[in-house]
């Protein structure tokens, strides 16, 4: 391993704000499992670190929005990530989090080491502040009119409906998002980290350096480069965060984006007290695993941060990867368009191999890439199931029958099986190569192949056909049968775990060294265990269940996008609202007007009257639920005539965004004819 003699593999730490989907798992965390285990195999030196980013305006957002406090939310969501990325078998050797007490210390005396040093500088601007809240405003605490679309909820960063990004100056009345009131523009004062001052050297660095990175990467950072770089603001007006541990500067905190980055360096160390042996020494490699939205913070900015700093190495290798797509459309927390790990882990219990498997397969390394569960099925039922673990089944079930379970003595070789074997180190080559390179789809696609090799030759040598003529071959093709087996509990470990270790457990075999994979691992005679299903089919029926579970989403959200809620009407005076007279009634009768989809005719006991009213409820009710139930009745609505009947009075409905109706009814039975007021 060249001049390395370890490496630090760190993973994007995700927002403690919101449970952990497919779309985080494909860009990083399945691919940075894959890489650290696959060097762990090696015998290399190698730690896997990972955490909560619990800091920031996504944390403090979402606690506003439910009205909690934002420890309420990290602690939630930091227990929840980190059981579900345990549950799917993410190997972290530490999933820290940035609330810890080490991680505070740490930002912090970084920050202040880099202000002694004189690498910031400090520059007063105005900001929109709230007088009622007493606190400024973050760009997403603020929302307007977006000056380009026109759209009125547009945030202060951002305006979701034309995707420009945007200031919160730019918005067209804008109004603050904690109290609806106008906020005032006021001067504040920041800690800037002067990226300009640093192109010089990240143009050598990045861009001659470090050519060699994905050609993804690569680009995105040749053109902010060239578009050249502007100071950013490493701190914010804000009450949760790392405080800024400079006199005078209460309300402030460390921008997240400055502390975040650092949280890989101090869950390290209190991973363990050696962590500037990782940190500090060049002979240590450090890979960030992110997703492409986070090229610039682990590319540019947190380089910077780390030579202003002086003491610590710079990472050797950034292999973001693009972003997956779920049917076709971009996965999104706030639509809630994805599918969620820990969903997964309870709807498909011990095929957490599976989903690992789907996503290796489509990692979207160089573009973008899509899910669909039709493509994930496919990939269970017409790769796990009908090659990989087919092959398996059917070695280790031939040799219980023939070979009372023992690895039988192999006989002459034919030219095919010399070819079977000698391709076992060709593609032990190919895949660590394509690992090396971080080309996880390929190297998984080399695996499998050898999977696949196997299964065609014994399709093709149909040992079973052979037994009672000639014992002999059939001894030498399942002892070539059980070699590859043994190879691929070792070789798809780094990509599916649980299945190597039942793998192992099929064949009564303890793990097998990278290095000598493909050499004679099971000696003649060695006993088998008990052999079972590697995987197993999924059927129709559960795949539908997802779909379906999506399906209903959307409907859901373009109810809701189409016809969203209305704002409040003008006030008015309370008579006005007097006005009108709403009684408790009892449905007496109910029946569908003919020839008309809506329309029902309802016969109602008001306490003043029993009365015909007629109603547009027929699509949400049938006649039959509704006779005795109690509704609330406008009585004093001018008689109309409809279809030729005469309604008297109108049934009050809830009706919601998507266009469905609901009775309004008191909570407890009461007497027909009382008031609702
Ligand atoms: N939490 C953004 C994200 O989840 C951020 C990553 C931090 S990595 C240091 O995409
Ligand atoms: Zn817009």
């Amino acid at each position: 391993m060249t001049k390395f003699k370890r490496t630090l593999v760190t993973t994007a730490l995700p927002y403690a704000n919101g449970p952990v989907h497919i779309g985080h798992l494909a860009g990083v965390y399945v691919p940075a499992d894959i890489y650290a285990r696959y060097l762990r195999r090696k015998g290399e030196e190698v730690v896997l670190i990972g955490g909560s980013d619990e800091h920031g305006v996504p944390i403090t957002i979402k606690a506003q929005r439910e009205g909690v406090s934002p420890r309420d939310i990290v602690d939630r969501y930091h227990e929840m990530i980190k059981e579900s990325f345990a549950g799917l078998g993410i190997s972290f050797d530490i999933y820290a989090r940035t609330s810890s007490r080490t991680h505070h210390e740490l930002s912090s005396a970084f920050f202040k080491k880099l202000h002694d040093a004189g690498k910031f500088f400090e520059r007063a601007t105005l900001q929109f502040y709230d007088e009622q809240a007493g606190q400024f405003l973050p760009d997403r605490y603020i929302t307007g009119t977006c000056p380009h679309c026109g759209n009125e909820r547009a945030y202060g960063d951002q305006c979701e409906a034309c995707g420009t990004s945007l200031n919160a100056t730019d918005l067209i009345n804008p109004l603050s998002a904690i109290t609806g009131n106008v906020p005032q523009l006021r001067e504040t004062r920041h800690w800037y980290l002067p990226l300009d001052d640093y192109e010089g050297w990240l143009k050598e660095w990045l861009l001659e350096e470090h050519a060699d990175w994905k050609p993804n990467v690569y680009g995105q950072c040749k053109s902010w480069l060239d578009n050249g770089l502007q100071p950013r603001a490493v701190t914010r007006d804000l009450d949760w965060g790392v405080p800024v541990p400079l006199e005078g500067s209460e309300g402030k905190v460390l921008y997240v984006w400055f502390d975040a980055p650092i949280g890989y360096i101090s869950a390290t160390k209190e991973l363990t007290p050696d962590w500037e042996r990782y940190w500090k020494d060049p002979s240590t490699r450090l890979v960030h695993f992110i997703g492409k939205d986070n090229i610039v913070f682990h590319c540019i900015i947190f380089p910077v941060m780390l030579k202003a700093e002086g003491s610590y190495i710079l990472p050797d290798n950034v292999p973001a990867n693009e972003f997956l797509n779920l049917e076709g459309e971009k996965i999104s927390t706030t639509r809630d368009w994805a599918v969620w790990l820990h969903e997964y882990l309870v709807d498909f219990p011990g095929k957490q191999d599976v989903l690992r498997y789907a996503l290796a397969a489509t990692t979207p390394e160089t573009k973008d890439n899509d899910f669909t569960w039709k493509d994930f099925q496919a990939r269970n039922n017409n790769e796990l199931v009908a090659i990989y673990g087919n092959f398996i089944n059917r070695t280790l079930v031939l040799t219980r029958k023939y070979f009372d379970n023992r690895v039988p003595a192999p006989g002459e070789t034919t030219d095919r099986d010399r070819e079977v074997l000698a391709e076992i180190p060709r593609v032990i080559e190919r895949v660590e190569k394509n690992l090396d390179s971080f080309h996880f789809r390929e190297a998984l696609r080399e695996a499998m192949g050898l999977a696949r090799l196997g299964n065609k030759y014994l399709a093709d040598t149909e040992p079973w056909k052979l037994h009672a003529a000639n014992p002999d071959r059939v001894a030498t093709i399942l002892n070539t049968c059980l070699q590859v087996a043994a190879t691929l509990s070792t070789l798809m470990e780094p990509f599916m775990p649980f299945s190597s270790e039942r793998l192992r457990g099929f064949m009564n075999i303890a793990p097998i060294a990278w290095a000598a994979m493909g050499g004679d691992v099971l000696p003649v005679g060695h006993l088998l265990g008990e052999p079972g299903l590697l995987f197993e089919k999924i059927d129709d029926a559960a795949i539908q269940a997802q779909v379906d579970r999506l399906e209903e989403k959307k409907r859901r959200r373009e109810a809701t996008t189409a016809r969203p809620v209305a704002p409040a009407r003008e006030a008015i005076p309370l008579d006005a609202f007097a006005n009108m007279d709403i009684r408790v009634g009892t449905i007496l009768a109910a029946e569908k007007i003919p020839k008309t989809k809506k329309l029902m005719k309802l016969t109602v006991d008001t306490g003043i009257d029993r009365r015909v009213i007629v109603s547009g409820i027929a699509e949400h009710y049938a006649p039959e639920t509704l006779v005795g139930r109690q509704v609330s009745v406008l009585v004093n609505l001018e008689p109309k005539l409809l279809k030729g009947i005469e309604s008297r009075g109108m049934i009050l409905m809830a009706e919601e965004a998507d266009g469905s109706l609901s009775l309004v009814a008191p909570d407890k039975p009461v007497m027909p004819g009382a008031g609702i007021r």
